[in-house]
């Protein structure tokens, strides 16, 4: 997979992908992120990239240039599966979408700025609009990085248990179990029998319980999914 992030601030995305299981999948050649500086394509001197709203209010806008001769010098390039605005005002991004996002080939990852881009750029370039809570962030690249941590770790070969993404909370519509490990006695806090005793089945029936248990506590929005068998 290849990942196009467009960024005014390449240099905050560098980390995220510099450390662990994603700097792992980046190394055994699964997945490709190129971090592209949007000034790069700005058509001005000063490299400026945002302007003043049509219409007056406070905050600026990305200009449309810089953004579209990126995305076409790069659309000329290779054929794109999606290509991704992050912005608060998109669909709340699930586990489900990252399933999907993680068996394409091509995708490009807009970051959003200032009070937003030029309108005409989601119109005519977007086909993803892309927000990680109900929250507001002050740049579009924490939720680009959040967006591919979730996307590249799905993708085979990416963890060394492929089953363990499989047992993540979320996929079949439930929360993890609790898990622990030694000393199983500390200071008279006792880990659960149960998961000392050995019997492989009585654990998987006691996790799935527990899973159950805690979904319908913390989550009765995800555990009415659970109970109807839907997404
Ligand atoms: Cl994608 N961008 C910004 N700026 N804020 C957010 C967000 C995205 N998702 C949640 N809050």
């Amino acid at each position: 997979m290849r990942i196009d992030i467009i960024t005014i601030h390449p240099q905050l995305l560098e980390s995220p992908f510099q450390h662990s299981i994603l700097k792992r999948a980046i190394a055994k050649g699964i997945v490709e992120v190129n971090l592209i500086n949007l000034r790069d394509y700005s058509t001005f001197k000063q490299k400026q990239v945002d302007d003043y709203a049509f219409g007056g209010g406070a905050g600026m806008v990305m200009m449309i240039e810089p953004i579209a001769n990126c995305i076409e010098q790069l659309k000329s390039e290779r054929t794109y599966d999606e290509i991704i605005y992050t912005t608060p005002d998109g669909e709340t991004l699930n586990q489900q979408q990252c399933n999907r996002f993680s068996t394409l080939k091509n995708i490009i990852i807009l970051c959003g700025h200032y009070k937003g881009i030029d309108e005409r750029i989601r119109e005519h370039f977007i086909t993803k609009e892309i927000s990680i809570g109900d929250y507001v962030l002050s740049g579009g690249e924490l939720a680009a990085a959040v967006l591919c941590d979730g996307i590249i770790r799905l993708i085979p070969g990416v963890l060394n248990d492929e089953t363990s993404a499989l047992t993540d909370s979320f996929q079949d519509n439930l929360l993890a179990p609790p898990v622990y490990t030694r000393p199983a006695d500390y200071n008279g806090w006792k880990v659960p029998e149960i998961l000392l005793s050995g019997h492989l089945s009585n654990i998987d029936k006691w996790r799935h319980e527990k899973s159950v248990e805690r979904t319908k506590q913390r989550r009765p929005d995800i555990y009415s999914k659970f109970k109807n068998g839907t997404d």
